[in-house]
């Protein structure tokens, strides 16, 4: 599977995306029955779409998370949560999920780029809410102090992610670079292969098809996050 083993003192960084979550049951965004089939982006995946009809918007975000409580995480997120334990000081995870499954599965140094289904604010006056201290059901949940409309706290195209500090310096001095389960796609997230490349790390790729930026990777293993992590992790540690 791989001959890398990790040096004491080495640091490493993850990044998932949809495809480590699509063996929980959740929908990807750009494969065959993937969400951008039946939902456009443009009307509901940013900030213009939520003015313009924040019902719709409040439709598709309500669908995936409600399906959170009919979900979890796969061997593939608590591979991710073993293997940060074994990495304790020397580890992050960048996820541009939204499913909230690796804090549920134990990771615990979780940078939400994209942001999170289980949480939502408000568009007037900012004010944070937990979205399941909301009525979801509502046709567009409203601010209990100010009646503004809350929208999910979710980084829309057009937006800027969230931690992208945290990320650039976690990615300096990064010895290993894993990238599992993305389509390479969305910027900025699939800018960080090429920084990585840039910053001489060993850059390893696991994903049901070859990614776009394929060329970028040391290693890629093609298949099932959930089949390959376990075993790939466990030898990368020397464990196997
Ligand atoms: C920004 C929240 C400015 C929504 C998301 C033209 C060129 C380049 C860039 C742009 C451009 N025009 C506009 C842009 C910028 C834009 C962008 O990148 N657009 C793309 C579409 C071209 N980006 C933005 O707008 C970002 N903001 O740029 O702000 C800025 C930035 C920095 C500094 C200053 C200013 C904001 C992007 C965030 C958008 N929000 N999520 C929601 O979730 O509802 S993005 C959305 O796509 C999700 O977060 C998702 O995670 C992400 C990426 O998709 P993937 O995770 O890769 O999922 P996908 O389905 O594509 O692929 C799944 C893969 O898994 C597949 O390869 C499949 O083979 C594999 N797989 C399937 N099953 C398995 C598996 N692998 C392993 N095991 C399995 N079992
Ligand atoms: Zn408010």
């Amino acid at each position: 599977m791989t001959d890398y083993r990790i040096k004491p003192k080495e640091k490493v960084v993850v990044l998932t995306g949809a495809g480590i979550s699509a063996e929980s049951g959740i929908k990807t965004f750009r494969d065959e029955n993937g969400l951008w089939r039946n939902w456009k982006i443009e009307e509901v995946a940013s900030y213009d779409a939520f003015t313009q009809n924040p019902s719709l918007v409040w439709e598709f975000y309500r669908m995936r998370y409600l399906q959170l409580s009919e979900v979890s995480p796969n061997p593939a997120h608590h591979a991710l949560a073993e293997f940060e334990d074994k990495l304790a000081g020397r580890y992050t995870l960048i996820t541009q999920n939204v499913d909230g499954l690796h804090l549920e599965a134990g990771s615990r140094h979780v940078l939400e780029m994209h942001g999170s289904l289980r949480r939502t604010f408000c568009d007037n006056c900012g004010k944070k809410y937990a979205t399941n201290e909301i009525n979801v059901h509502e046709e567009v949940p409203e601010c209990k102090i100010c009646g503004g409309n809350l929208r999910p706290d979710i980084v829309w195209f057009g937006e800027i992610p969230y931690s992208l500090d945290k990320i650039e310096a976690a990615m300096q001095g990064c010895d290993l670079f894993l990238v599992i389960g993305t389509s390479g796609v969305v910027y900025p997230a699939a800018g960080l292969l090429s920084i990585a490349r840039s910053n001489n790390s060993y850059c390893i790729g696991v994903n049901l098809d070859a990614p776009s930026n394929l060329g970028l990777l040391n290693e890629f293993h093609q298949g099932k996050a959930g089949e390959i992590l376990p075993k790939l992790l466990n030898e990368l540690t020397g464990e196997f």
